[in-house]
């Protein structure tokens, strides 16, 4: 029964197929085009699509020559506009220069004023001592404050000035006349100075040895306890600096002194209870009790022991002057005060 089913459905395939569907036919070809006519239409094509692109090309530089006028227009306008700002720069820049020539010219005649200035104030304005003072109308004895000087390198500084003795102009660098101040001190007391200027006082190793930079004179002054003076003068006195030991250097003696006792002193060094640099196997500043220009060890002992009356014979650290008085004679007051060798009064 099932191989009958099938068999006809079978035959109602073929019937479908060979019936219903369209018979298939060879179909007829269409008619060809020849070479010729085949050229001519991708020719036309081509000249189409080459057209289009041209009109395309144009239309760019159309749009492209445009571009460039305005950009060259905005190139033109740039440089005009830089052409002027570079004008307007070099105008500035001319100003600038006659600006800064200007200044340069002003800067210079500042320069010429300021050592006019510093001449003058090297030669006649500066207050070096106080022959200074006395060249400037000071003929009073006394205290003075010297101005510190930046040009000279010297600090302010107090020091009293004898405007009388032989024409007066003395600056006053050491002074012993009450014995309230003890003169036995270290290196870095006589080398700052010590004591007070109205009385008893070493004006300082520093003060003097720069105030002896110019030729200067040195003169002592000496009591004693009789009432009699003398005094002792030495040209081209030159006190050396630190590194030199503040050496003493004396040039010729004058005076009414019956000996130049410090001339034994000459070109020695200066020593302190702290400092022995004295010629000697002794330590002479602590024998003779003061700072001074040791030897071996003194001939004169000017920063020795203040010793009263009634003292003032009995020691040899005294305040001594050899050939006037003995060794052990202390002297009752002494100056030394310097002044520049071409001072006149
Ligand atoms: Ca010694």
């Amino acid at each position: 029964m099932l191989k009958q089913s099938l068999a006809a459905v079978t035959w109602l395939c073929v019937f479908t197929v060979a019936f219903v569907s369209p018979p298939v036919w060879p179909q007829k070809p269409p008619k060809r085009k020849t070479p010729g006519q085949l050229k001519v239409a991708a020719c036309c094509e081509e000249v189409k699509e080459l057209k289009a692109q041209i009109a395309n090309l144009s239309g760019l530089l159309g749009e492209l020559s445009q571009k460039q006028e305005r950009d060259w227009v905005s190139v033109v306008m740039q440089v005009m506009e830089l052409e002027s700002g570079s004008k307007r720069l070099e105008g500035r820049l001319t100003e600038a220069e006659g600006k800064f020539s200007e200044m340069t010219n002003q800067m210079d005649i500042m320069q010429l004023q300021a050592a006019a200035q510093t001449v003058t104030q090297t030669s006649a304005d500066a207050i070096y001592d106080c022959s200074s003072l006395h060249q400037k109308n000071y003929h009073i004895s006394g205290a003075y404050k010297l101005p510190p000087d930046d040009f000279l390198g010297s600090p302010e500084l107090e020091v009293f000035c004898d405007m009388e003795t032989s024409g007066g102009g003395w600056t006053i660098i050491q002074r012993r006349r009450s014995g309230l101040v003890s003169f036995f001190q270290d290196w870095k007391q006589y080398k700052l100075g010590f004591g007070s200027i109205r009385g008893d006082f070493w004006l300082g190793n520093e003060h003097i040895h720069r105030l002896s930079q110019r030729p200067t004179r040195l003169r002592v002054e000496m009591e004693d306890w009789e009432g009699n003076t003398r005094y002792a003068e030495y040209s081209h006195f030159v006190l050396g600096d630190e590194l030199n030991s503040y050496r003493l250097f004396l040039g010729n003696f004058s005076g009414n002194v019956e000996n130049s006792a410090l001339s034994y002193h000459n070109n020695t060094v200066f020593s302190t209870k702290d400092k022995d640099n004295d010629n000697c196997l002794d330590h002479c500043a602590q024998l003779r009790k003061g700072g001074y220009w040791y030897n071996c060890c003194t001939d004169s002992n000017l920063n020795g022991v203040y010793y009263r009356l009634g003292e003032h014979n009995k020691h040899l650290d005294g305040i001594s002057w050899y050939g006037w008085h003995g060794a052990n004679y202390s002297l009752k007051r002494v100056e030394m005060k310097i002044r520049p060798e071409d001072y006149k009064p």
